[in-house]
């Protein structure tokens, strides 16, 4: 995977870049597999009728909806489990992501964040887990030059709440962030985070919210501030996400490479100066 000098400068300069086509469409159907036959067994744990079409790419995730309308906490039973596909993990290692990782920063030891891969399920109208806006560094540590690669197992519309994004805003550097306020009570871990002096920051930036379908990425700067989208589709927004760290970052090797939240640590342990109360 070589990058043109145009997608390298791309993302410097926006801090995200989309690259159409990238997976191999076997290795994303592998996964949808997986999914289509986790689903099934869920739902044949709760004793429901399996009245699903045989598997196909396009309808890889019938009877998720009907299975949370049954029982919301059937889904958190498939999302727990989807991380365990073995074609997923597969991919979390794909030899690319290393090779981006050099090209992108260059003098870069890339390091796979451990717990720092999964895949989201955004089930329509739940704006309770949608990741409010954000910097990837304080919800993950590791190096604050990290990179997430994000992509969809499903065709991203604008009604499925694709991913915003501010571009250039990853030259802010490290924000300060303090806890949501009550409106987002219930949230807990990075999730009850908020961008300290977010409406102010934002009014500064552009907001976009690009598109993708299965097999493209999408890859962000672990300082680029972005934010679910809102889903007001039918189906769940289904997507991955792998995020790498630089092993010869010196802020990461100031603190051991902690990991934060998915770790076990109060990034605030690591960054005081980044906690404003
Ligand atoms: O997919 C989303 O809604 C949010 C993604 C995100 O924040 C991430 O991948 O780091
Ligand atoms: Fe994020």
């Amino acid at each position: 995977m070589q990058l043109n000098q145009a997608q390298v400068e791309d993302f410097a300069q926006n801090g995200f870049l989309v690259i159409q086509d990238f997976y191999d469409a076997a290795d994303i159907m592998a996964v949808q597999k997986g999914i289509h036959a986790i689903i099934g067994a869920v739902m044949a744990r709760h004793g429901m009728a399996d009245t699903r079409p045989a598997f196909s790419a396009a309808t890889f995730d019938a009877g998720y909806m009907d299975l949370i309308a049954a029982n919301r906490g059937w889904g958190g039973e498939v999302y727990d489990l989807v991380k365990e596909i073995p074609a997923f993990n597969r991919l979390i290692a794909h030899a690319s992501h290393e090779e981006l990782m050099r090209q992108l920063r260059p003098g870069a030891v890339p390091g796979l964040a451990a717990g720092g891969s999964g895949i989201r399920i955004d089930n329509p109208n739940e704006d309770k887990f949608r990741a409010m806006w954000h910097q990837e560094y304080p919800a993950q540590l590791k190096s604050p030059d990290g990179l997430v690669f994000w992509s969809p197992l499903v065709k991203v519309t604008p009604d499925l709440g694709p991913v915003m994004f501010c571009p250039g805003s990853h030259r802010e550097g490290p924000l300060a962030v303090c806890h949501a306020d009550p409106e987002n009570a219930g949230r807990s871990g990075a999730y009850a985070l908020r961008l300290a002096g977010e409406d102010k920051l934002l009014a500064r930036y552009q907001q976009v919210a690009p598109l993708s379908a299965p097999g493209d990425l999408v890859i962000l700067d672990f300082l680029v501030l972005h934010a679910s989208g809102y889903n007001r589709s039918e189906r769940p927004r289904w997507s991955m996400q792998f995020r790498y760290y630089n092993l010869a970052n010196p802020t990461g090797q100031s603190h051991g490479w902690k990991g934060s939240f998915a770790a076990g640590i109060d990034f605030r342990s690591i960054h005081p100066e980044l906690f404003q109360d």
